[in-house]
């Protein structure tokens, strides 16, 4: 009834093999499958869920809400008192629009980026993924500055030429395409943490060097924290690392599990968007008056003292396990987790790019994925994503998780 069975690519076991789990409920940091299997979470909705699922704040939110109806079409307070929400955590951001998905928010933010310069490229980063609009579906570039080739059938070559692709973390490389089409770049956009080619931290220096930059180019620097926002610290990866972007791309934990999203940013920017300014976007459900219950649900528990200590403590204990483990066992491994992230990469290290992320033992990666949902523990079914944490997972979650980890890094390790 559904291609691949699956309504997103990645759920689909492609690069793991067998059939995916369908999924009957969850509660907390657990989820139980059809079937009545029981299993600990490090997926958790790919993110959203960093109060756990089925958290009881969220669903008495979103009661309350529904009574009144679900969706107007028109302002609410509830739209209105989320956006301070967000604007109160993210000092960059003086304005926000909502819309119901991270595809929505990065392509928006480009939209105005682009009519706010009036120029057309865009510069993003290889294994960055920022969504699956046209411009941004481009393939995996080499070690420089290269542009953009279309990434999937059906993406025009005019829609990819646009858009110029570097390595992570290389800032040489951002100087060379500034120097190669000066005058004609109108943004960065860049994955603050990057965590789609595994768990990649910014190098010391590569986010501020971006910002100098884009500063000294008359760039914009938009941060996609869909995954990131609220998921690393209170002010997300951009508080955590202290660098200002123009725009920022929200997704994920704003809509606590529901379809919402969000971009915002500068004033006199923000302030160009339609009906306010020319720039236009629009959605039918944006600002939906029961996802953002559940937004505001969510961060209004985010800003609660110690959480972020404890997400960061469960990840950090989680990650370092699995390292010790895999010295004990002898296989290589590379492990990162910041705040309520982590990843873990079958390579010895280190992973700084994705060209470098490619060169994980994908063969590895698929015998401990498979030793892991056979012990009952739900990780991401592909060697390019990040795990999660929520304020669910206790320490005898990380315990137990561990205590499968090393029976499936041993197996992992028979394989050459
Ligand atoms: P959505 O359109 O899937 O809501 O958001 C796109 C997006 C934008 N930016 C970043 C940094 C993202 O990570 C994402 C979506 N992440 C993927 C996997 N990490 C979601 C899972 C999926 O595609 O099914």
């Amino acid at each position: 009834m559904i291609p691949g069975g699956v309504n997103s690519p990645v759920r689909g076991f492609g690069s793991v093999g067998g059939t995916p789990l369908f999924i009957d409920r969850g509660k907390g940091s657990r989820i139980w499958d059809i079937d009545g299997n029981e299993y600990i979470d490090y997926v958790g909705s790919w993110g959203p869920l960093i109060l756990g699922h089925a958290a009881p704040p969220i669903l008495k939110a979103m009661r309350e809400v529904m009574k009144r109806g679900t969706s107007f079409g028109a302002p609410t307070e509830i739209e209105t008192q989320l956006a301070e929400a967000i604007c109160r955590a993210l000092p960059s951001v003086k304005k926000v629009r909502m819309v119901s998905s991270g595809t929505e928010a990065t392509m928006s933010a480009i939209r105005l980026a682009r009519g706010c310069t009036g120029r057309d490229r865009v510069l993003k980063f290889e294994g960055c993924y920022h969504g699956h609009s046209d411009g941004l579906l481009v393939g995996a570039g080499s070690g420089v500055a290269t542009l953009g080739i279309p990434g999937s059938p059906g993406v025009p070559a005019a829609m990819t030429e646009l858009t110029v692709q570097a390595p992570y973390n290389n800032l040489e490389a951002v100087v060379e395409a500034f120097a190669r089409w000066p005058g004609e770049i109108a943004c960065i956009i860049v994955e603050p943490i990057a965590g789609n080619m595994g768990c990649v931290p910014p190098r010391p220096g590569f986010l501020k060097g971006l910002r100098t930059l884009c500063d000294a180019e008359g760039a914009l620097l938009i941060f996609d924290e869909v995954m990131t926002g609220f998921r690393v610290a209170k002010g997300s990866a951009q508080g955590l690392y202290g660098v200002r972007p123009d725009l920022t791309c929200l997704g994920k934990i704003v809509g606590g599990g529901m379809p919402a999203a969000a971009y915002g940013g500068r004033n006199d920017l923000m302030r160009q968007v339609a009906p306010a300014g020319d720039v236009y976007q629009a959605g039918t459900l944006s600002g939906n008056p029961v996802a953002m219950a559940a937004g505001l649900a969510t961060l209004e528990r985010l800003e609660e003292p110690g959480v972020y200590e404890q997400l960061g403590a469960r990840a950090q204990a989680l990650a370092q396990g699995l390292q010790r483990h895999a010295d004990e066992v002898g296989v290589e491994l590379t492990t990162t987790s910041v705040g309520g992230m982590f990843g873990f990469s079958f390579h010895p290290g280190p992973i700084e790019c994705f060209a470098q992320a490619q060169e994980n033992h994908e063969g590895r990666f698929r015998r401990f994925f498979t030793r892991m949902m056979q012990g009952g523990i739900n990780l991401a079914p592909s060697a390019y994503e990040t795990g999660f944490v929520s304020l669910a997972h206790t320490p005898s979650d990380i315990q137990r998780t561990l205590e499968v980890a090393r029976k499936a890094l041993e197996a992992a390790a028979r394989i050459r």
